[in-house]
């Protein structure tokens, strides 16, 4: 059985370091992450976005200390630290419910607009597209990803399903801005940045690449995809959260070798729901 990744870099790089630094201080919140990890930089961009202190603890989650299975069982980052009361700590885990908990917790005028706002049926209708990336788009960025040429289905089919999911996630964005919701930034927007941030791996590994048109040479989907894809690797609180990208293409090496035994390939694998 091929290795998991205990060896990766143990530290991040460029921006990412940066910001490891200044959150380096012991702080009641902690955030365990590791540098490589698409769903810990939803709880990154969550933090900087609302610019709540907190300390930045960087782990390799692959290797499964005791210490970090007692405050997360399922062994996955990103696991939070949060303070409940006089020096007591209590875990949270799960990147979506990381994020709404910050969210909702660090509320004030210095925290900016809620990143889940809006009535019931707001908050929901955003709820069902972040659940659209979480269990479509995602499975899709890694089943291409992992594509090796013994497997059941071609490069072509897993091209073909990561568009098919990413067209009716942009079939359902706002016309009048960059954003999901146009103007306003949201939640949305961060529950898929980090592996849009992750796609140019694919053309880097992959031939032929994600086969995404550029502005222009598609149809008017791409365009706005493209539109949304320019604004949100530019957004300050994404690039903050990123280390030198010769880093990410050696963590996913062996992803586009599929031959990582992390708990995401071997599920991608094995055509399972994600962890
Ligand atoms: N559903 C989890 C997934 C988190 C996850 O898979 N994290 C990876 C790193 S990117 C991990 O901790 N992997 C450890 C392992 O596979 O053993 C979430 O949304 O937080």
């Amino acid at each position: 059985m091929a290795a998991v990744d205990t060896s990766l870099p143990a530290e991040p790089t460029g921006a990412a370091a940066a910001l490891a630094e200044a959150h380096a201080q012991p702080h009641a919140l902690k955030l365990y992450g590791g540098w490589f990890c698409p769903y810990v930089q939803r709880a990154w961009i969550t933090l900087v976005e609302k610019a709540i202190p907190h300390q930045y603890i960087e782990i390799n989650p692959y290797n499964k200390d005791p210490s970090f299975l007692a405050l997360n069982p399922r062994g996955l980052v990103p696991t939070l630290a949060v303070p409940v009361g006089e020096g007591e700590k209590k875990p949270l885990y799960e990147s979506t419910v990381v994020c709404e908990y910050l969210d909702e917790q660090f509320d004030g005028e210095q925290h900016g607009e809620r990143l889940l706002s809006g009535g019931p049926y707001d908050r929901a209708r955003a709820r069902l597209w972040i659940d659209h990336v979480t269990g479509k788009i995602i499975p899709g960025f890694y089943k291409l990803l992992q594509h090796t040429p013994d497997k059941a289905y071609s490069l072509d089919d897993a091209r073909a399903e990561l568009h098919k999911n990413i067209r009716s996630f942009v079939n359902e964005m706002a016309t009048d801005g960059p954003w999901f919701l146009g103007h306003t930034f949201s939640m949305v927007d961060i529950m898929l940045a980090p592996w849009a941030k992750r796609l140019w791996l694919i053309d880097h590994y992959k031939t032929g690449g994600t086969g995404i048109p550029k502005s222009g040479e598609g149809d008017e989907t791409w365009d706005r995809w493209n539109a949304w894809f320019d604004a949100i690797v530019e957004r300050p609180s994404v690039k903050a959260t990123w280390s030198a990208d010769e880093r990410y293409i050696l963590a996913y090496k062996r992803y586009a070798e599929d031959t990582t035994n992390s708990e995401v390939a071997q599920a991608t694998r094995e055509g399972r729901r994600l962890p």
